[in-house]
């Protein structure tokens, strides 16, 4: 069978210090969009990474008293533990300092300089180091960066320049031409605004500290660290390595690049002047989530504010965490996130609607079923209510993927929960206890059971890209498969699948309910 290849990519993070919420919201949003994609049968490539080099990882290894190598090496294991604790399934984890990207990003800078896109000139200007960024003297806010608002240092440099400027026209013609280049919406604006008031050509090395990769025709500069960085998302692939020169015609262009706002310039600017420049295509969409806050700030390492995600997975576990953040905050939005935000969240979604509904029912079959799950009903006895619940269910795979299509992950999960809710309802209506008072209301106990089971099923399915760990010990209790494994959710997701005479185990509570003193 054909499968579409489906290549998506994180920013790679900066190893100045540990993950935080931050990084790891954008990297959990990538993971469920991944894990969905290879249910609906893609050929998924879920890349993400680490930013090694520059002055700020290079600072940052210079105040703990270590060399920029050890430091990197120190920092790294960690972000790998935090996506293992996240459960991020990612095909490949770029370190900017590995061999393979090392020398496709020095590829890539001579067939630049070959194309005459290169040229020798001297910078005079400020640079924030925080954010690795050129600032004009007209660009700064009250003398600081205003990206982030700490100060910046001037720099006098002899470098090598990209004629970023020259690329203007054709940036534009783009964004004109394909509306999914950029998005949400107001992003595109902002950088179409941003190009139609001119691009300065681009500084592309360094030359005053050494910890970058040097060029390949002057070994006295090194890359300047985003055009070194964003280079990762095609040296992974194998860009410049005649040995890999298949996968790479087979994964890029990415059809999804997701970054925070705040590095939109560099992905949908200078990003996609790189690559024309070097003759190749661009990605289809880069998509700018907004930011979390805190008590209305940005959270950051900087500020103080960022909290760890490890300590949020110890109290509420694993998928509640990833739970939170994709239905919480829109996706493309900034959003508030808080405490007693998440623990309402826990107790309402999880605790009340998801988990007590498959609790009850589990123990509701064991008790009036040996936990056998019992034969589908016939057609021709379905009540209003049967139909509606199953109405419900049959419509949940194209509203789904209908929202994952333009990344509306509240929009998916709110689509699971409408069947969620339906079924605790359905339940509530149809009283088991009460019809298992008699053997002739048996009949209908039993199809009531078959049908609340089966949307348990079905939910569990569509859950599963956000709280894997969730649906497959959910399937496992039903007796059947892991949900995370399914490659054709289409066809899992009809009507009917759960067989009968499976045998079901009731387990402890999925989600223990939170008291707010805890
Ligand atoms: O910028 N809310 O790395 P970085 C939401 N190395 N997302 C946030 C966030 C917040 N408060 N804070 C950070 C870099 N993020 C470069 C990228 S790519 C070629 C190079 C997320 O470690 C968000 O995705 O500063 C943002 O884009 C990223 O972390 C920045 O991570």
């Amino acid at each position: 069978m054909f499968m579409k290849s489906f290549y998506l990519t994180t920013p790679i993070y900066y190893v100045n210090s540990v993950p935080h919420l931050g990084t790891a919201y954008t990297t959990i949003a990538a993971d469920a969009l991944a894990r969905y994609r290879r249910m609906t049968g893609h050929d998924v490539h879920f890349l993400t990474g680490l930013d090694e080099h520059g002055q700020k990882v290079a600072q940052a290894a210079a105040e703990n008293g270590t060399e920029p190598q050890a430091w990197v090496d120190t920092i790294a294991p960690k972000f790998v533990e935090a996506w293992k604790m996240l459960d991020i399934t990612y095909d490949d984890f770029i370190r900017t300092t590995e061999g393979r990207h090392v020398r496709g990003a020095q590829a890539f800078l001579q067939v630049l300089k070959d194309s005459g896109d290169l040229y020798q000139g001297h910078y005079e200007g400020w640079y924030c180091v925080p954010d690795e960024t050129f600032y004009t003297e007209e660009q700064l806010a009250d003398g600081k960066c205003p990206g982030c608002g700490r100060d910046v240092q001037f720099i006098r440099e002899d470098n090598w320049f990209f004629r970023l400027s020259a690329y203007q026209d054709r940036l534009l013609a783009h964004y004109e031409a394909h509306p999914e280049f950029i998005q949400p919406e107001t992003r595109r604006n902002e950088v179409v605004s941003f190009v139609s008031g001119g691009l300065k050509d681009l500084s592309v090395s360094r030359t005053t500290f050494t910890w970058g990769i040097p060029l390949p025709f002057d070994d006295e500069h090194v890359m300047y660290v985003w055009f070194d960085a964003l280079l990762n998302y095609i040296t992974a692939i194998g860009y410049g390595d005649p040995d890999r020169a298949e996968e790479f015609a087979k994964r890029w262009p990415a059809q999804y690049q997701f970054v925070g706002k705040d590095i939109i310039r560099f992905h949908c600017a200078i990003w996609p002047a790189m690559l024309m420049a070097a003759g190749l295509p661009l990605p289809e969409t880069v998509f700018a989530h907004g930011f979390l806050l805190t008590k209305g700030e940005k959270m950051s390492k900087s500020k103080g504010n960022a909290v760890a995600p490890a300590d949020l997975v110890a109290r509420f576990g694993v998928d509640a965490y990833r739970h939170y953040f994709l239905r919480d905050v829109p996706f493309g939005a900034d959003g508030s996130i808080s405490m007693e935000g998440m623990v309402q969240r826990y107790n309402g979604d999880l605790a009340n609607d998801w988990g007590n509904l498959v609790s009850r029912l589990l123990n509701m079959t064991e008790k009036y079923c040996d936990g056998v799950v019992p034969e589908p009903p016939a057609d021709a006895d379905a009540t209003a209510d049967d139909l509606e619940l199953r109405g419900i269910a049959e419509a949940l795979p194209a509203t789904y993927e209908a929202a994952m299509a333009r990344l509306d992950y509240v929009g998916a999960l709110e689509a699971a929960w409408m069947l969620i809710k339906r079924a605790n309802r359905y339940i509530e209506d149809a009283a088991p206890w009460n019809l298992a008072k008699s053997d002739e209301t048996r009949p209908r106990l039993l199809a009531v059971l078959y049908d609340a089971l089966e949307s348990v099923r079905i939910a569990a399915l569509f859950t599963a890209p956000v709280m894997p760990n969730t649906s497959a010990e959910v399937w496992r209790r039903l007796g059947i498969g892991d949900p995370c494994s399914v490659t054709d959710i289409a066809a899992e997701s009809v009507w009917g699948k759960l067989p009968a005479g499976s045998l079901v185990v009731k387990g402890d509570a999925l989600f223990p309910r939170i008291y707010e003193e805890e």
